[in-house]
């Protein structure tokens, strides 16, 4: 494995903003400092650009099944999209459909090993409980799980009652695991959905009506109650509301250990996209509401009420039945077509791994809504923090794994569906004119991406175990 210095470079952390050579030796970050020399080493000259860790994107949805398709991205696919935009982890979510979690384990990453391009890890989905998981949870650990997500929506599929969630805090918390919670409503959005199908509804927009606002509001809430009772914390994911992020300050200035997650569509998409007539390209759950809420999870991050931005990257085919070229094959999976006639029908699901740090860097940085080092506590840093990553990902200190993107602030660019490298046939960014894009992104002291060029493989990510008794920031 060669040693590379990178030279003269601006580096960004979660805290500081500073110049610096960084030299890169086996895999790691060896020495951060002035004027550094090896002998031998690759030099990478990144005069006027910025160093910042590699993206960790903890919220990805790969190769899912979901209704009569599955989520286009796949463990390859979706890791080089990733890269492409900066990120050099991800993390995506476990199903329990075996009873024998650790099979399930096996399973998953049975599937997605031999792809993984970048480094990744999994949250486990815990949508039955009862003492046989009870006991099965601490053994996750040994297999580098730490987190366990819970549902509050989905009724008879994939929820669990709120005093299930409450026994799962606690169990999760004295094994010094970190629960997630998805939180919405699920009994007040089966009435809805029934009631308008009754009515003939079937346009996009009633995916989104079906779902009121209050009820993310209400189960945000109940979230940090449950986890105040139990003494546990927990990480809200993909907080959507105005009204949530309320939630969430005021628990978190209560001292409840609640943390919380949004993703860029929050922060920039409205019901009104949903109203287009190709509105289903907007469609995932929790749906993004009003102006109003876009503004205030802006406001969440600039004052860190929140924690992260994630994506809930889950993309599907805007119109599946046409194939798009990938990597000179033509692929074609049924998409956001399958919903049609009837909005429940359409695949929940948006892509987003790519688009994330670019997107967050123009419309956040630039633009004078988030510091440098905001946008690195919030595109990597915190994650490696709350899930049991830090020092090793999410920091340039030595020691550290030399994932890192060389950043360039001044390259201008059309984004869209032929920029981002998601297996997808749109984008919901196109067109948008960004300021800032990585140059070269580097995993474990190898370059994956430079410029338009993919030097990664599959079977080059490793599977990382996670630590329990991570932070609560
Ligand atoms: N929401 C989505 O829209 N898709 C996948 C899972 C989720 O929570
Ligand atoms: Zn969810
Ligand atoms: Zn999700």
């Amino acid at each position: 494995m060669g040693t590379i210095l990178i030279k003269n470079g601006t580096l960004i952390s979660a805290t500081e903003t500073y110049q610096a050579d960084l030299l890169i030796q086996e895999g790691k970050i060896a020495l951060v400092g002035q004027d550094l020399a090896a002998e031998g080493a690759r030099i990478v000259d990144a005069v006027g650009k910025y160093i910042m860790p590699g993206g960790i994107d903890p919220h990805v949805h790969l190769d899912l099944a979901m209704f009569d398709t599955v989520s286009s991205d796949d463990h390859y696919t979706g890791h080089k999209a990733a890269a492409f935009g900066g990120t050099t982890t991800v993390m995506d979510f476990i199903e329990d459909k075996d009873p024998d979690l650790s099979r399930n384990v096996e399973a998953l990453r049975a599937k997605a090993d031999p792809k993984a391009a970048i480094d990744y890890s999994f949250h486990f989905n815990i949508t039955t409980f009862n003492d046989r998981v009870a006991a099965q949870i601490p053994e996750l650990i040994q297999e580098g799980i730490t987190t366990l997500k819970v549902f509050t929506a989905y009724n008879n599929r994939l929820r669990l009652q709120d005093g299930e969630i409450f026994q799962l805090l606690r169990v999760a918390a004295e094994h010094g695991m970190l629960t997630m919670m998805h939180a919405e409503n699920g009994d007040v959005i089966d009435v809805l959905v029934e009631e308008a199908l009754q009515a003939g509804h079937t346009e996009p927009i009633w995916h989104a009506s079906t779902r009121p606002a209050w009820g993310a509001v209400e189960a945000v809430l109940r979230g940090a109650a449950l986890a105040a009772q139990a003494d546990a914390p927990l990480y809200i994911v993909h907080m959507n509301t105005a009204g949530g992020i309320d939630q969430l300050q005021y628990a978190r200035e209560q001292g409840v250990k609640v943390m919380g997650e949004t993703c860029p569509q929050y922060l920039f998409f409205t019901e009104e996209h949903i109203k287009r007539p190709d509105g289903a390209k907007w469609i995932c759950s929790p749906p993004m509401r009003g102006k109003a809420d876009n503004e205030r999870i802006w406001q969440g991050l600039a004052d860190n009420t929140l924690q992260t931005v994630g994506t809930d990257h889950c993309p599907f085919f805007f119109d599946g039945t046409k194939a798009i070229n990938y990597e000179g094959v033509e692929v074609k999976i049924p998409g956001k077509e399958l919903g049609q006639d009837d909005f429940t029908k359409i695949p929940n699901g948006l892509p987003g791994v790519a688009d994330r740090m670019a997107i967050l860097w123009t419309e956040g940085v630039v633009k004078g809504r988030l510091t440098p080092n905001q946008f690195v506590a919030y595109t990597s840093t915190n994650a490696a923090k709350i899930f049991g990553l830090y020092p090793q990902k999410g920091t340039l200190a030595p020691g550290s794994d030399a994932d890192l993107v060389i950043w360039d602030p001044e390259k201008k660019l059309k984004y869209g569906v032929n920029v981002a490298h998601q297996r997808t046939d749109y984008n919901l960014y196109e067109g948008w004119e960004l300021q800032g894009y990585p140059e070269m992104v580097f995993l474990r002291g190898e370059p994956i991406v430079d410029g338009e060029k993919w030097l990664g493989k599959r079977g080059q990510g490793q599977f990382l175990k996670r630590k329990p008794n991570a932070e609560v920031i």
